[in-house]
This record gives structure tokens, C-alpha cells and sequence, in this order.
């Protein structure tokens, strides 16, 4: 009978102790088979929507980094769910991308294969650690059942336009209607440059010429424009993809060309997406980031006359009240007029000047740092007001995208053209003063923004504000300019010359773009041989004549851009297997937008603003009733990896010495076992370089905290990681005779690794796999620990150091439910203390109030103390197990499920009720009075809050110190003032 019951305990695990491997698989399984986290688009409960920026599935796998938030997201949503919400919280994969398709180049791997296999791996790392997500809500961008509707979105995009008045977009169709009743004249629509015509004249326009017109007006549409030009990567990249003139991703040249391109009309929507940050719960920072990358600025645009030339040159300053002083004109070296205007003479030296500027990226040409450079056109325009010729200079610093490509330049007020004036020695006039008069710009521009004009003729005396209205009303009477509100802002370039991407659903009659018709979406990506891009400009899909060629006219070649499918992904996860439309009404109706949305804050100013531009977009269209996507957003901060560097050296070395004249020349790999200065007198390393490895984070082990290998640990590592292969432990003899005399005390043979704190890459071979983690700790360890490791917010080291605390955490709970052999708890049904009351409100409320305020390390550390207070209690209260079991399941819901079954509820721990805090029990019930005798307070006594006066008066007036102080006398007056003093008077 014994055997058998240790036989059974055995095969049971022994269950008296905590075990996660065991428990945490089981729940997993069960989630599974239960549908726990399957969520239904309708409920009598509230709504909450956590959704965390969805991953690209690289072939690196996740590493413990990448968990940070969706943890923190996870904690939140099981958290809703038992405050009674109905909780979305999905996961899926942004899986069109470069690094797919450059390792498709590299392999012959199709990048749907790689991209699936590491979607796979993903799935089952992060079912690992145990998140809620309902996976039959999964979208893959790269899905045709999801970029169908990425297309659909296009072509909606495509089939409207701006109506600046409206201030919304509206269908094309209407807008054809207008043209053809009343001519475009009373059009306001956005980047409406269109020359004026008539309904006679719109009519009167066959069916190519109105597509051409059209085209101007669309939220989609073709322009030739500056992009930047990766020819390595064979693609058109996006600004914030290029740092200092390389691509962010290879760090190949990056140059400026001019392509034509899908753009959209992003601009439109400066204002809405600049002042509808202030309705939204993010960061200020972020706001911040976007505002200044929309870049409002308020001023005026100023028509110049060109000497001796037609066209004349428009530029857009936010200082024309400074209008006298501009002395010189600057364009932009691509400005289109630059070659028009340029003599003869000035010829050779403009276009080398063009060449040079054009190998700068835009970024370089902004930074502030740089050289002044520019060149003379040999030209001249005429200041408007002064009458003066001014020369007109080409020179980097003025961009050809922002404004009008072309600056009057006023040196006095300007500091870029200031310093620009005082490098080519062009006049500097100052028009701008303080109220005292005590502006000298011998040696700097005066650019403040508020001052005095002088030298400015009409505007002499005014202030900076009011000149500025004042020159602005008379230019606009004069009809050479107009007030005008710039962006920095620009149009999104929607073009990519790569395969692995969503086809446009676009097909050119005529060079002129149609849509396919909407029954023909998806436009699937047709298999290729070649994955290259062909280096011309063309994507591999320009080869596939049979492709290209329909019925209906050739293909879009290009692809779209890796932020089309993250625009819209929050929607689609309302109703992700919907094939009529990108997600039902009632679907869209109910979950709105997302509550609480969390990601990385490298996505500031790119996919958060596409994200908002779109959603105001299909607001617009009448799709969606919202017109932000999210109420609310946290960035997450990092999780970086700490190096480990070991000093290694290699290079070659001669035995050559004066005692040995058969000199051999060695070439070695050496993980030093030692710090050495090589090179030094006696040692006879040559050309030897010593430098520091990084040593892959799993392979080391630890002696008081610091890592340090051995020559086992090496050998040992060398089947993980190939690369060790190529270096050596070098031991004490085998150095010997190179060493300086008296260094070989310092031979050891551990080695002990340097540590510095770096991003987690597997580049810097410092990253940590969070399976490794699970396996050795478990699931809910994990999830505790990223927590416990500081603010979300900030980004922080991965240490391992604290993490075995928590998981004696983790079994210290375990322990308190007292699991007997048949895996139940043996808890008492005895009404709790009010101590143990007190320590279960004190988490109760802490553990709400902190995932209300998205603080998760804070209650990591409540629950310990919880926990170690219920211990010394010996606490094995139901009425108070069971409700910190509810706390904690956010966090570890492994566990907690675990023993919530244990305790014996059948009903799983995930839709119980969050337990209510109440105020009472953490009111203290006793008092310590101070006891006043005659007016000075001589003693400390307490007492209950609810105990009687004739109590209290008896046991202060026994008090031996109390009757020291009243000396023999009569007692004249007790009072008791409750909960606060004791008046014994004599
Ligand atoms: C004359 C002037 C006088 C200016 C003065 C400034 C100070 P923000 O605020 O960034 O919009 N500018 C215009 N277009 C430019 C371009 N394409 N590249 C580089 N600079 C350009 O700046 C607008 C100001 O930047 C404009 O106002 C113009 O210089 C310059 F005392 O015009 B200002």
C-alpha cells in the first residue's frame, strides 16, 4: 500500500513543492482546449482593447527584450477581465519586409516560407510564456486575406480626395460632379494647383484628360519627386530609414534622386494629426516628436521678380516682416528654375555644386554642424519693396521639399544666413532692434522674434507682430504674395521597388493608373524566379511579362511600402477572418478603438502617425466612427543585454631571441588567461592584436556574481557557437616563455569576462532567450521578473541576479497553500484576523491602483511582502488565499490558476470576480493616546478606538507614571477626547 502511494506521488510529481515545468504546460494545454482566451464581438460587459505594436517575425527568434510589453499588455487585459471587462487583446505578425526578402536574395528562400517558419517559432515562444491572446484573431500582413483589404484601403485612398472646406475627405465621385456643373472654380481642394476651368471645359475633356486631372486631386496619386535612392538595397527609402546619407538597415549610400512614385496625401491632415494630440492620452514626449515632425510654421509666401527671365521665383519665409533686409536669394540646388537662370559663366561651377549636394541626404543637409557651402548663379532678383537687385545663390542648406525650395535670405536676422553673408561676403543689413536700440550684429544675426523694425521704410517702428500683419496685407495688396502656413511635413512616398510586399491594385491604360476592380482583390504576389531587385529602378515583379500584361492594361510593378498593413491591423483584429469587408460595422461599432496600446517609441513619428492618418481617413469615408486609434499609449522601454568581453588576441608571433636563433612565426587565436602587454620588451608577439570577443551571455557561469570562463567552458561552447572555434584557451605553459618575468602570478585558470550594458542583439552575442529562462524557471518567474526589473517606461539591463528571488517568491506562496499528496490545499475555514484581513486589503488595493496607473514593479514587491507577512502569520485562511490567488493571476496566472483548482474551485481562476478592496480593514482599531496631567503630556497609553470611557479612565488613573505626575492630588477633570489625547487635570 506504501509503494503504491510513492509510486503514484512519483508519477505525480511530488506536488508538496512548486514546479512550474509541470503546472504551467498543463494550464497552457488547457487555455488551449477551452478557448479561455477565445473574445466574442458582443457582451453585456464593457469593452477594453489592449493591443501591443505587433512584432516582425525575424529568424533571430524572440529574445527576453521583446516580452517587456506584451507582459505588461497581458497583465492589463487579464487584469480588465476580471474588473468585469469584455478584453480584446490579439497578437499577430507585421510580415511583409526587407529582412525576408534580403535573406530570400541571399538563400533562394522563398520569403513566405522563412516568414512562416518564423512566425512558428514566435507563436511557440510566446505561448510559452503563457500570454492570453485569442490566436483564431491572429492577422499576418502578408496573408492575401489581409492585404486584400490593405489594397481595398488603397483604393479608397485612390477614389477620394481633400475638400480643405469640409475639412474631410471626400469620394472622387463628387468631385466629378462638381466639375461637371460648375468647373472647378469653386473647388477647395487640397495641394489644388490645378489651373482653373470650366464645367464647359471639364466636359468637354476625353476620358484620358480628366483621369490626368484627377490624378492631382487624389489622396493617392503619381508625382515625380526627390526620394532617397538605395541602389544597393534597390529601393526608394523612407527619411526616417536613412541616417547620416547610409540606409539605416545595411548602412549602404543613400543618394537623392528624382522617381515617380505612388505618394499619399498625409499633408492634408497636418492639422487634425497635429491638433487632435491634445484629446489623446500619450506621452508628451511622443506629442512632442509629432508635432515637431509635422512642423507648423505660420508666414507668408513672396513672389520675386528674376532679371532678365519670365518665371519668377515664390519663397516662403516665417519672417516677412524682415523683408528689407533680404539681400540675397538662396534656391535649393534642385530647384527647378536653377538651370534656367544660371549664366554662362557661373555654368561649370553649378553643376559641380549640384553633383556634390546630391550625395547628401536630406538629414545630413539639415544637421547643424557642417560647412557653409553654396554657389552664385550669376542671376538676380529684385527685392520687391527695396527695388534692390539681389544675387541668387544655390546652396545645400535650403531643401528642395520643404516650402518652395528657395529662401530670401535676410543675413542680419538669420543665422544660417548669416552664416552664408560673412563666408561669401554678401551684404548684411539689419532691420531688427530690441525696444532700446541696443542690437549690434557685428558678430551674430539677431534672430529673436520679437523686437523693433528699423531700416524697413513703411513698417519703421513697428513691432515684429505687427509688421508681419502689415507687410502681409500689403503684399497681398500689391498681388506679389499671400500669408501661408507651411508643414514640414510631407507627403508619404507609398512606393517600393521590392518583391515581398502587398502589389498596388493598379493596372497603367496609357500611362495613366486605373484600379482593378474591386472583385479582383486580392492582387496576389505572383512567385518570381529572381528576388533581386533589378537595380534600375524596377521591382523583380517588372520581369514577370505574364503578370504585368492583362487584359486591362500592365501592372503596378512596384509594391507597397512595410507601414501599409500596420496601418490599419487594429481594425482588422475586430473581425480578422471577415472576407467581405475589412471588418463588419457591428464589429467596429462595438470595440471602437484600442483602450490602451503599447509599443516601442522608436515608432513616434512613422507608423504612429500613418496609423492616425489612416484612421482618420476611413472615419472620413464614413467606415469607422473613431478618429484616433488609440486613447492611449505607453512606450515600453528596452531590455538591454549585458556583453560579456573577454580579451582575446590574435595575430602572429616570431620565437625569434637571441638564445633562439630558429625562429618560427606562429599565428595565434589566444583567449588570454591573463591581462598581458603584449608587445612589450620581452614578449615576442608581433603584429599581435589584442582585443575583446564577445562571448556569447549562456555559456559563462558566475563566482559571486562575476562571469568568468574556463577552458572547459570554451570547448563546451564551441558545438553552440561555431565561431569560438576559432580561438584557443591559452594556458599558463604555453605562454610562459612570451610573458615579462614576474607576470605569472596573474595566469588563472578561470577567466573572468568585462561587462558593459549594450543593446540585446545577437550581433553582441548578449542575448537572452526567454525559453531558456522558462525552462529553468518557469513561465510566471519570467512574467514577474521582467516586472520586478524596474518602470516599464525605462529601459534597463537584463541582470539574472534578483531573478532567483523571485522564484523562491513564487515557492514560498506555493507553500502557503499547504498542498497535500492528493495535489489539494488544505486551507482553514476559520474567519480571518483582522491582521490578516489587513495584509490582504494593503495588496488589494496596491495591486489595483497599480495596474490602474500601469506601474507593474511596484506590485511585484507587494506581493512579496504579502506573501512574507501571511508566512510569519501562518496564515491558511480561505477567505484570504483565495483572493490574493486573483491578484496575482495577472501577473502569474499559471500559478494562480494552479491553485485556485487546488483550493478546489472547478470554475478556473480567469473570469473571477476581482476581489473588492475594502477601506475598513485597513483602519486602524486602536489608538496610542498621549495622557496630558495638568497640560504636558507625560505618557503613551493605547487603547481600542471603541473601548469605554470608564475603561480607559480606570486604566490610565492605575498607571503608575500618570500617578507620579499627579502627585497625591484629587483628580479635578478627566476628558477623553477620542482618538486623539487624554486631559487628566489636578
Ligand atoms: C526669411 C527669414 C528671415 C527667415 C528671418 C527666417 C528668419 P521654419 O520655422 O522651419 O518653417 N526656409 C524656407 N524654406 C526653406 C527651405 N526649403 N530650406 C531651408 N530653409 C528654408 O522656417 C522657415 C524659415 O526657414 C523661412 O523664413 C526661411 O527663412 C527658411 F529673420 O525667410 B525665413
Amino acid at each position: 500500500m506504501r509503494i503504491f502511494a510513492i509510486y503514484l506521488a512519483k508519477n505525480n510529481g511530488d506536488m508538496s513543492n512548486y514546479n512550474p515545468q509541470e503546472i504551467e504546460k498543463k494550464w497552457q494545454k488547457h487555455w488551449k482546449d477551452t478557448q479561455a482566451y477565445k473574445v466574442e464581438n458582443s457582451s453585456t460587459k464593457p469593452k477594453y482593447y489592449v493591443l501591443d505594436m505587433f512584432p516582425y517575425p525575424s529568424g533571430a527568434g524572440l529574445h527576453v527584450g521583446h516580452p517587456l510589453g506584451y507582459i505588461a499588455s497581458d497583465i492589463v487585459a487579464r487584469y480588465k477581465r476580471h474588473k468585469g471587462f469584455n478584453v480584446l487583446h490579439p497578437m499577430g505578425f507585421d510580415a511583409f519586409g526587407l529582412p525576408a526578402e534580403q535573406y530570400a536574395i541571399q538563400t533562394g528562400q522563398h520569403p513566405a516560407v522563412t516568414t512562416a517558419q518564423n512566425i512558428a517559432r514566435y507563436k511557440e515562444q510566446l505561448d510559452n510564456i503563457g500570454f492570453g491572446y485569442d490566436w483564431d484573431r491572429e492577422v499576418q500582413t502578408c496573408d492575401p486575406n489581409y492585404y486584400k483589404w490593405t489594397q481595398w484601403i488603397f483604393c479608397q485612398l485612390f477614389s477620394s480626395w481633400y475638400d480643405k472646406t469640409a475639412d474631410k475627405a471626400r469620394p472622387i465621385s463628387e468631385l466629378t460632379d462638381i466639375f461637371s456643373k460648375e468647373g472647378n472654380a469653386t473647388v477647395n481642394a487640397h495641394g489644388d494647383e490645378n489651373p482653373v476651368f470650366t464645367a464647359a471645359e471639364w466636359n468637354a475633356k476625353n476620358e484620358e484628360e480628366q483621369q490626368q486631372t484627377l490624378l492631382n486631386y487624389r489622396m493617392a496619386y503619381l508625382a515625380n519627386s526627390m526620394v532617397n535612392w538605395c541602389p544597393e538595397l534597390g529601393t526608394v527609402l523612407a527619411n526616417e530609414e536613412v541616417k547620416d546619407g547610409l540606409s539605416e538597415r545595411g548602412g549602404y549610400p543613400v543618394f537623392r534622386v528624382n522617381m515617380r512614385q505612388w505618394f499619399l496625401r498625409i499633408t492634408a491632415y497636418a492639422d487634425r494629426l497635429l491638433f487632435d494630440l491634445d484629446a489623446i492620452d500619450w506621452t508628451d514626449a511622443l506629442k512632442e516628436q509629432q508635432r515637431n515632425w509635422i512642423g507648423r510654421s505660420e508666414g507668408a509666401s513672396i513672389v520675386f521678380d528674376v532679371q532678365g527671365h519670365e518665371p519668377k521665383i515664390e519663397v516662403f519665409s516665417t519672417r516677412p516682416d524682415t523683408i528689407y533686409g533680404a539681400t540675397f536669394m538662396v534656391l535649393a540646388p534642385e530647384h527647378e528654375l536653377v538651370s534656367a537662370i544660371t549664366t554662362a559663366e557661373q555654368k561649370d561651377e553649378v553643376d559641380k555644386y549640384i553633383d556634390y549636394a546630391g550625395k547628401r541626404s536630406e538629414r545630413d543637409r539639415m544637421s547643424e554642424v557642417k560647412a557653409v557651402t553654396g554657389c552664385f548663379t550669376g542671376a538676380y532678383a529684385t527685392n520687391p519693396l527695396t527695388g534692390q537687385p539681389i544675387p541668387i545663390w544655390i546652396a545645400d542648406y535650403v531643401l528642395a521639399g520643404y516650402g518652395t525650395g528657395a529662401v530670401m535670405a535676410v543675413p542680419g536676422h538669420d543665422s544660417r544666413d548669416y552664416a552664408f553673408a560673412k563666408h561669401f561676403g554678401l551684404p548684411i543689413v539689419q532691420v531688427v532692434t530690441d525696444k532700446n536700440n541696443t542690437i549690434n550684429i557685428d558678430t551674430e544675426s539677431f534672430d529673436a522674434k520679437d523686437g523693433v523694425l528699423i531700416n524697413s521704410d513703411i513698417l519703421n517702428g513697428l513691432s515684429v507682430g505687427e509688421a508681419k500683419k502689415g507687410i502681409i496685407a500689403k503684399l497681398e495688396e500689391k498681388g506679389i504674395g499671400k500669408g501661408k502656413i507651411n508643414y514640414r511635413l510631407r507627403d508619404a512616398g507609398f512606393s517600393r521597388q521590392r518583391y515581398w510586399g502587398e502589389p498596388f491594385p493598379i493596372v497603367y491604360r496609357n500611362g495613366l493608373p486605373y484600379l482593378v476592380d474591386e472583385s479582383e482583390l486580392p492582387v496576389t504576389l505572383p512567385e518570381v524566379e529572381s528576388y533581386k531587385p533589378t537595380g534600375d529602378g524596377n521591382s523583380p515583379l517588372a520581369a514577370l511579362t505574364d503578370w504585368v500584361n492583362t487584359p486591362n492594361g500592365q501592372r503596378e510593378t512596384n509594391t507597397m511600402p512595410g507601414w501599409a498593413g500596420s496601418s490599419w491591423y487594429f481594425l482588422r483584429y475586430m473581425d480578422p477572418k471577415n472576407n467581405n469587408e475589412f471588418a463588419s460595422q457591428d464589429a467596429i461599432n462595438y470595440w471602437q478603438n484600442v483602450d490602451l496600446y503599447l509599443g516601442g517609441s522608436e515608432h513616434a513619428t512613422g507608423h504612429l502617425l500613418y496609423v492616425r492618418f489612416w484612421t482618420k481617413f476611413l472615419y472620413d469615408i464614413g467606415k469607422i466612427p473613431v478618429t484616433e486609434p488609440a486613447k492611449k499609449l505607453i512606450n515600453q522601454g528596452m531590455i538591454q543585454g549585458v556583453s560579456k568581453l573577454v580579451n582575446v588576441c590574435f595575430g602572429t608571433y616570431s620565437t625569434h631571441s637571441d638564445d633562439n636563433p630558429d625562429a618560427k612565426t606562429n599565428s595565434i587565436t589566444w583567449v588570454l588567461p591573463f591581462e598581458v602587454k603584449l608587445n612589450s620588451a620581452n614578449t615576442v608577439a608581433q603584429g599581435s592584436n589584442q582585443v575583446f570577443l564577445h562571448y556569447p551571455v549562456d555559456v559563462v557561469e558566475y563566482e559571486n556574481g562575476k562571469p568568468y570562463i574556463t577552458k572547459e567552458l570554451l570547448e563546451n561552447a564551441k558545438s553552440k557557437y561555431p565561431h569560438l572555434s576559432d580561438y584557443e584557451f591559452a594556458t599558463p605553459d604555453a605562454v610562459k616563455s612570451y610573458i615579462e618575468e614576474g607576470q605569472e602570478h596573474l595566469f588563472s585558470d578561470k577567466v573572468f569576462l568585462h561587462e558593459e550594458v549594450e543593446k540585446m542583439s545577437k550581433r553582441w552575442h548578449n542575448v537572452v532567450n526567454p525559453d531558456d529562462v522558462v525552462a529553468k524557471y518557469g513561465a510566471d518567474t519570467l512574467r514577474l521578473y521582467e516586472m520586478f526589473l524596474g518602470p516599464l517606461e525605462q529601459s534597463k539591463p537584463w541582470n539574472t541576479n534578483g531573478i532567483e528571488g523571485v522564484y523562491r517568491f513564487l515557492g514560498k506562496l506555493w507553500k502557503l497553500y499547504n498542498i497535500g499528496e492528493d495535489s489539494k490545499a488544505q486551507l482553514s475555514e476559520e474567519a480571518p484576523t483582522p491582521d490578516e484581513l489587513k495584509i490582504l486589503h494593503k495588496t488589494i488595493k496596491k495591486t489595483a491602483e497599480d495596474i490602474d496607473g500601469f506601474s507593474f514593479n511596484t506590485t511585484v514587491s507587494a506581493f512579496m511582502i504579502c506573501v512574507n507577512e501571511l508566512s510569519q502569520l501562518k496564515c491558511t485562511k480561505r477567505q484570504i488565499l483565495e483572493p490574493l490567488l486573483v491578484c496575482l493571476s495577472p501577473y502569474a496566472p499559471h500559478i494562480a490558476e494552479e491553485l485556485w483548482a487546488a483550493c478546489g474551485n472547478t470554475n478556473g481562476i480567469l473570469d473571477v470576480e476581482f476581489p473588492k478592496f475594502n477601506p475598513e480593514y485597513l483602519v486602524e482599531n486602536t489608538f496610542s493616546y498621549p495622557v496630558s496631567i495638568n497640560g504636558k503630556t507625560r505618557q503613551q497609553m493605547e487603547f481600542a478606538l471603541d473601548a469605554d470611557q470608564e475603561t480607559i479612565k480606570a486604566a490610565v488613573l492605575a498607571n503608575e507614571i500618570v500617578q507620579k505626575w499627579m502627585e497625591d492630588k484629587p483628580l479635578k477633570k478627566f476628558i477623553l477626547v477620542k482618538g486623539r489625547i487624554i486631559n487628566v487635570v489636578v
